[in-house]
């Protein structure tokens, strides 16, 4: 038997936190032989709520559940952490100004990315999922300054997925017949999914759909705008989805992509003319428990302007929060 793998998720008590902790303790995101230790961390007020979240783990009997430790306290809830899904963040209240929502989430990531940099392991795994995503996954990063900065990624799966499921109703093909998908920039409306190089099957999907008037119009709105769709429908915002995202995320960096290029927010390296450091969403494949970014991309003048755009509003946000950092 392999030796448990301590595994922090926090706002543990939320709705992501219900559909992902039991996919964690089964198995499904590092693997059915491998046992975990959950740390969960949530708010005072949460805390009860929170054990009988625990209350129903334990009911469960995971063969693969090692343990749990729940708190309040980030400095407890990362200590010696391999892998780190920051989910709980602050939402956007009534009344509340975008500017007050990133700076109020601007304290959460700063405390909790100090907290990874002084107790975590020091090659932990850290993937923010808490909106807004690639922004608070850059400030982690930044309080993180003895922790390797690409271990700082932030969640673009959920696009990535919601982008292969739209391409497979459209051409009639199964979503496992798709590749080399990308979706680029930051983790909202703005995102830019690109299925220039897609194939299914060998055979090219932009020629199989052969339709930028779709891909425009209909396509890259539907993508981007299917998180208002769900809140829309359900009254509440994607959970079971995003959760599944997460484990797909971590599962694939962990374990590897198999050849098949996914969609990670990782800090920029330059490429593709997004300023370094950048928490930019970009195609990956993953091996040996690392990413790395698909290289040497063409990129039209249609690409480059959805490119641009994401860009901007992700530069916007980082200057709403830069002051933080001196
Ligand atoms: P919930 O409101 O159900 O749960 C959030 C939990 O986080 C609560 O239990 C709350 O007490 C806790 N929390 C708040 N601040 C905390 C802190 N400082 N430390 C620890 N815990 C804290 O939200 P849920 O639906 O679970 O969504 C969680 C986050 O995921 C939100 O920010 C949401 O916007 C974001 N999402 C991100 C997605 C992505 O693709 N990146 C998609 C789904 C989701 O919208």
């Amino acid at each position: 038997m392999k030796a448990p793998v301590r595994v922090a998720v926090t706002g543990a008590a939320g709705q992501i936190g219900y559909s992902l902790l039991f996919r964690i303790a089964s198995g499904e995101m590092l693997g059915k032989d491998q046992p975990v230790i959950l740390h969960l961390l949530d708010l005072p007020q949460a805390q009860t709520a929170l054990k009988g979240v625990m209350m129903e783990l334990e009911d469960c009997a995971f063969p693969l559940l090692a343990g749990m430790v729940a708190t309040d306290d980030p400095n407890v809830a990362f200590k010696d952490v391999k892998v780190a899904l920051l989910v709980g963040a602050r939402p956007r209240s009534k009344g509340m100004e975008r500017k007050d929502l990133l700076e109020a989430n601007g304290a959460i990531f700063t405390v909790q990315g100090k907290a990874l940099n002084d107790h975590a392991a020091r090659d932990v795994k850290v993937l923010v999922v808490g909106n807004p995503a690639n922004t608070n996954a850059w400030i982690a990063m930044k309080s993180a300054p003895d922790l390797d900065p690409k271990n700082f990624t932030a969640m673009l799966r959920l696009d990535h997925n919601r982008a292969l499921s739209q391409i497979a109703a459209k051409t009639g093909k199964p979503v496992a017949s798709i590749e080399k998908l990308a979706v680029w920039g930051n983790h909202s409306p703005t995102m830019y999914a690109d299925y220039r190089f897609a194939t299914i099957d060998g055979q090219s999907v932009k020629t199989l759909i052969n339709d930028d008037v779709w891909n425009r119009d209909v396509f890259l709105p539907t993508v981007g705008k299917r998180g208002a769709a769900i809140i829309e429908a359900r009254g509440l915002s994607s959970a079971a989805s995003a959760a599944n995202a997460a484990i797909d995320h971590i599962h694939d960096w962990v374990l590897g992509s198999n050849g098949k290029w996914v969609t990670m927010g990782i800090p920029s390296d330059g490429s593709y003319d997004i300023p370094e450091g950048v928490m930019y969403g970009v195609p990956v494949v993953c091996e040996n428990g690392e990413y790395k970014r698909v290289e040497g991309l063409e990129i039209d003048a249609f690409s480059r302007e959805r490119m641009d755009l994401t860009l901007a509003e992700l530069e916007e946000e980082r200057a709403a929060i830069a002051h933080l950092f001196g």
